[in-house]
């Protein structure tokens, strides 16, 4: 007797260590186009101009692939323990999708030879597409119609019994499958924990996240200064930012991860010598240092930003030589005025003289952070 057709998809899934898996047909995600319509017409996408370029096409598969039938998504946990976070004057902190390998490498691979092995076993398939995260497609709202899980109003897709530390990636294909159920709409009910714990006030309502006040954004997407009001509500974080995860009660279900490549062991875990990350001269020693991670993202100009903002919100009274270094140094006009900004912080009197100088600093920006110090 021939296998049904969602057995097969589950237990190749399973080989391919992909043990949460939905399927979805290849139909344009309706509603999550009107929200995400809605979102950028608020421009909560910021400076992720590409989100609010074609809203129709990264709400329909096709985009990714012209004939699509079916959908499957699949859920992959990054979830690990970590000892309490101590800054000891010196570490910032890091999101936890970032403390192993980059995912992208990792999971697409993956992705990939499932969607051959479907391509194999499923009569009358003959194309086959994989994507996770950089593809112009909303994921979570896929997630969400193959029943993987319900919309947060972290705006996070979490999985019933599981909770949200969950990469997200699709196989498409050309033959029709039969779709798994929704699993629902609001299932936060009362809970408004992760509204009210975000450190920014990123959340304009629930369920919509305004990207321009997002920790995630500015540390890691953002190419440019951060707004000198939300710079000490960073706190430590020096690259992402998981405050509205860490208070959700489905969090509570978390448990390990099963894929060896995102252990902190394999990356750079969970907290970043910030003097480190400051005595890093130029783009070669930055990609050494954060090669197959996902750090090298924001680029060398971005983690110094980040770094030198995490080193005043901690106290790293040991990092005043490197930041004065870095305001005289830098060729980013960003990274100078976050390095006087932070020095500004911790030693006003050596930020006041750099602040003389800086005063003439070719950039309007660097000039102004300088001439509100005199
Ligand atoms: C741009 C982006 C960001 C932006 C914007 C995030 C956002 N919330 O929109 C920034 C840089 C801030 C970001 C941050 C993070 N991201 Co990100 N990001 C993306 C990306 C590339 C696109 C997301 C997008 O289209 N946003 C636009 C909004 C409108 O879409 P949406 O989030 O899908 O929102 C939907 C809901 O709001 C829903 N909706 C609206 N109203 C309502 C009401 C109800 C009742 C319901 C049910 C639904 C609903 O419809 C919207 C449209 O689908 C996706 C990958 C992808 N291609 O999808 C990853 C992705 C969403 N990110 C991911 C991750 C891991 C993160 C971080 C956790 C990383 C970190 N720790 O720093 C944070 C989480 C912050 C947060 N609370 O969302 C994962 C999320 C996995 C999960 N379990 O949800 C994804 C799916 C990448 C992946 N392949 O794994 N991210
Ligand atoms: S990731 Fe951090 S800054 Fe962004 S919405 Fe969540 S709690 Fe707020
Ligand atoms: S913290 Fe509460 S409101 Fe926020 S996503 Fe989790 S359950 Fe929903």
């Amino acid at each position: 007797m021939m296998t049904d057709p969602l057995t097969l998809v589950r237990e190749l899934a399973a080989r391919h260590g992909f043990d949460v898996v939905g399927v979805t047909s290849g139909a344009p995600l309706t509603d999550a186009l009107d929200a995400l319509v809605d979102w950028c017409a608020q421009g909560y996408e910021g400076s992720m101009g590409y989100l609010s370029r074609d809203p129709p096409q990264r709400a329909d598969p096709r985009t990714l692939q012209r004939e699509v039938r079916a959908v499957v998504t699949v859920a992959v946990n990054y979830w690990q323990s970590a000892p309490e976070f101590e800054a000891e004057g010196r570490y910032g902190r890091v999101a936890r999708y970032a403390w192993g390998r980059d995912y992208h490498d990792i999971v697409l691979p993956r992705l990939d030879a499932f969607g051959r092995d479907l391509r194999a076993a499923l009569p009358g398939a003959t194309k086959v597409r994989s994507a996770c995260d950089h593809s112009p497609f909303l994921e979570r709202a896929a997630a969400v119609r193959a029943g993987l899980g319900f919309f947060g109003k972290n705006t996070c897709l979490l999985l019933p019994r599981r909770g949200s530390w969950y990469f997200l990636g699709e196989v498409l294909l050309d033959v029709e499958l039969p779709a798994t159920a929704p699993a629902g709409a609001d299932h936060c009910g009362t809970c408004t924990d992760c509204l009210g714990a975000c450190p920014t006030d990123a959340f304009p309502a629930p369920f919509v996240l305004d990207a321009n006040r997002c920790i995630s954004y500015l540390t890691i997407e953002h190419p440019g200064a951060i707004p000198s009001e939300l710079r000490s509500k960073l706190g430590p974080w020096v690259f992402g930012c998981d405050v509205c995860q860490d208070v959700c009660p489905f969090n509570r279900f978390a448990s390990p991860a099963p894929w060896p490549e995102f252990a902190a062991s394999e990356g750079v875990g969970p907290r970043l010598d910030l003097l480190d990350v400051l005595a890093l001269e130029d783009d070669e020693a930055f990609a050494r240092r954060f090669a197959g991670t996902p750090l090298l993202r924001p680029r060398r100009r971005g983690l110094l930003r980040n770094a030198a903002i995490a080193a005043r919100n901690i106290g790293a009274d040991a990092a005043v030589p490197l930041l004065e270094r870095r305001t005289r140094e830098e060729s980013e006009p960003w990274v100078r005025s976050a390095a006087l900004w932070a020095l500004a912080g911790l030693d006003s009197a050596r930020a006041r003289q750099r602040a003389v100088a800086l005063a003439r600093d070719p950039d309007a920006e660097v000039r102004a952070e300088a001439e509100a110090l005199l």
